[in-house]
């Protein structure tokens, strides 16, 4: 069956936007005045956009991908999202704030070697190579729901394990309560960092030490049965899929046990509407995106958005204890 992938012209311009808050017409002018320049002086036409054969990616031992599906997290009422699209659009800053151009601005992004550390509030602090990791863990696939703030859906196998098995790896003392996670920094591997100096680079998130060891939540380091690809956040990402899509750090080189409630990247960019929480709750809309309903990005279908993105059974009972509906969510 063909799959019909509705051309960008026919999204109304509200669902094309993007993440950013609060984006001054003065901003918007200079940024174009810029590009205008940079066109003119030929910068555009970097080695970026061009020749990029020399980066080194971290490919996983031979035999790793596909891995077994685990059953017992698959969508039923939704197709998967053809892989085609899902790496061709997406949110990653670091490199541009456009979606379809994240592919194109990655060239220079090398991902091996990569480590990350573990570290903070805990009895065995450690340093973990890619590979280490890799070869440690029983890798499963498991098909989610991923749900954007901007009301876009996809839906995605991916390949990863329970975060919980590294948390339980560095034996978290009683004290840590929130889990921060850090992605790289390096400004000559990703254009936004060296020129979006707006944002607070790199970029951090965090969860609250129970729903970083929830079974959901999931380090990912393939989708569609092999290596992840740079702009989906290679070599090694988070998943949390009954939260908004910015609460899934990619890229990730630092994961950190603390006691005190981190602040994170988009919370930071306006707190009044990107909580620290951000469990997906249609009630409740964005200023500038209502939250009822989501595109399907493959087919354009909108459909109702479900509270906790649909997986209220998993992760329902560790907010009982919030006063009122609102500190559930948000
Ligand atoms: N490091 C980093 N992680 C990030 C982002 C980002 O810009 N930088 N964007 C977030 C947002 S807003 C979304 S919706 C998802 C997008 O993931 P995808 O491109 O694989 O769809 O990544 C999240 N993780
Ligand atoms: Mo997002």
């Amino acid at each position: 069956m063909p799959i019909s992938i509705p051309p960008a012209w026919r999204i109304p311009e509200r669902e094309v936007t993007d993440e950013r808050f609060l984006l001054s017409r003065r901003e918007a002018l200079a940024k174009g005045a810029a590009l205008a320049s940079a066109i003119a002086s030929g910068a555009v036409c970097s080695k970026r956009a061009f020749g990029e054969p020399t980066a080194r990616l971290y490919r996983a031992p031979a035999g790793t991908y596909p891995a077994a599906r685990n059953a017992r997290f698959e969508v039923k009422e939704r197709t998967v999202t053809p892989e085609a699209l899902a790496s061709s659009y997406n949110n990653f800053y670091e490199f541009t704030e456009t979606k379809e151009e994240v592919k194109n601005e990655i060239g220079l992004f090398e991902t091996d070697p990569w480590t990350v550390e573990i570290s903070g509030l805990c009895h065995k602090p450690q340093k973990l190579s890619l590979d280490e990791i890799v070869r440690s863990v029983a890798l499963e696939e498991r098909i989610y729901r991923f749900r954007c703030v901007e009301a876009w859906a996809m839906t995605v196998p991916w390949t990863g394990f329970p975060l919980r098995l590294l948390l339980d790896r560095a034996q978290p003392f009683a004290s840590a309560k929130y889990v921060r996670f850090v992605s790289f920094m390096n400004e000559s591997w990703a254009p936004g960092q060296a020129h979006a100096k707006k944002y607070p680079w790199p970029y951090f998130e965090a969860l609250e030490i129970a729903e970083a060891a929830n079974e959901l939540t999931m380090v990912v380091t393939g989708a569609y049965g092999k290596d992840l690809q740079r702009q989906s956040g290679a070599p090694i990402r988070l998943i949390v899929p009954w939260k908004y899509g910015y609460k899934s750090p990619k890229s990730i080189v630092k994961i950190e046990l603390v006691e005190e409630r981190p602040e994170t990247f988009w919370h930071k960019q306006g707190p009044g509407v990107y909580g620290f929480s951000s469990n997906v709750d249609p009630t409740k809309p964005h200023p500038r995106w209502s939250q009822r309903s989501e595109r399907l990005i493959d087919t354009g279908e909108r459909v109702l958005s479900q509270a906790f993105n649909g997986y209220g059974a998993f992760v329902a009972h560790l907010y009982w204890d919030r006063d009122d509906k609102a500190q559930r969510y948000f």
